[in-house]
């Protein structure tokens, strides 16, 4: 396996997000990666590589013209507005909601702020941009290795997370859909039908609303069901796609608490998925918010689960490229997520 790693990630260190009223430090921090690296370097699963510059070109077929144009030039307005803002982090408070207009580009940088977001838990701080550009690259260079054929499975460091950001907007923690860029990478890179099977605790909703209308890539998600859970307002499973991508969406909503056993029952539903679509390659946005000690999740799996996730995703026999997306019991991430590619193998 390739792993592709993140120099720039902890350019990216948000120190606060909106959290039941209050702003509490972020869940989302530059050690989950170091935990991440640390435990590769105890047990290395493959060979470390960084990645080239990143691809503008298949940055723009995932996500829009302005809001790239935006997240590039965020920073500076922000601390435009006011020089003492370079101590503190950029985060939306105002958001057009139905019936507003979201075609009109607003001049106000607390508006557009707004308009290119879905909540207020994605600080947006000096290097945000930096570090979702290397992240991105990181996907982008797995997926070509994979797509190259100099490797049949590949692990991309991607910091912040990407699966949550759409074509046009950030929220969960994401700027750019990493997962996404990778799926694009395989398609260009020749493989004709591309399946993205998403086993973080949330659901994949950037990848979905990426993806939703396109027949060629199928999204799969297992999360928790969004009638409680976050992002609440996309996930349910009577999702399946429109137009081209009619029945090429598939999520797997289940309930708080659920422990291993219907976990894997429903991951196995995502595979039969994957094999009927007659997928040529696999993304897995890779998240290991589901364990038990997870501080924003309510799953209960453990340690030893994640070797048994890692098979079961092998059994596709599929080029695969994970992406890095959620956990934040910061201490097990590693170990959780190098059980999965331990358990997948090579
Ligand atoms: N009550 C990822 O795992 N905040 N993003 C949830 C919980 C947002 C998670 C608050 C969670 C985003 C990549
Ligand atoms: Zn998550």
């Amino acid at each position: 396996m390739l792993i592709v790693h993140n120099t720039l990630h902890r350019q990216h260190a948000g120190r606060h997000e909106m959290f039941r009223g209050r702003l509490v430090p972020c869940h989302e921090s530059p050690d989950r990666l170091d935990h991440l690296l640390a435990e590769l370097h105890k047990r290395p699963v493959g060979t470390i590589t960084e990645p080239g510059p990143l691809d503008e070109a298949l940055l723009a077929r995932i996500h829009s013209p302005r809001y790239l144009q935006f997240l590039a030039g965020a920073w500076d307005e922000w601390v435009a507005l006011d020089p003492a803002n370079a101590e503190l982090d950029a985060l939306p408070s105002v958001w057009p909601v139905r019936g507003f207009r979201a075609d009109v580009l607003p001049a106000n940088f607390a508006a557009r702020m707004g308009l290119f977001s879905f909540d207020a838990g994605t600080p947006l701080t000096a290097g945000s941009w930096t570090a979702a550009r290397q992240g991105a690259a990181c996907a982008v260079a797995a997926a070509q290795a994979v797509a190259s054929g100099s490797t049949r499975s590949a692990f991309a460091l991607t910091r912040p997370p990407g699966h949550h950001a759409g074509a046009d907007f950030f929220g969960g923690y994401c700027f750019l859909n990493n997962a996404a860029l990778a799926a694009q990478a395989l398609r260009d890179g020749g493989f004709e039908r591309v399946a993205v099977l998403d086993v973080d605790y949330h659901h994949g909703n950037g990848t979905q609303s990426i993806f939703y209308a396109r027949g060629d890539v199928l999204t799969v998600s297992l999360h928790g069901d969004p009638s409680t859970e976050y992002p609440f307002y996309l996930g349910y499973a009577d999702e399946r796609g429109e137009g081209e991508g009619a029945g090429c969406n598939l999520n797997l909503p289940l309930p708080r608490g659920t422990g291993f056993a219907d976990w894997r029952a429903a991951l196995g539903r995502g595979l039969d998925e994957v094999k009927r679509f007659g997928a040529q390659a696999l993304v897995v946005p890779l998240g290991v918010d589901t364990f038990e000690g997870d501080p924003i999740s309510a799953f209960t799996l453990r340690s030893a689960d994640y070797f048994d996730i890692g098979r079961d995703l092998a059994s596709a026999g599929l080029p695969t490229v994970f992406t890095f997306e959620g956990g934040y019991a910061v201490a097990e991430v590693g170990i959780n997520a190098v059980n999965v590619l331990e358990g997948f193998g090579s």
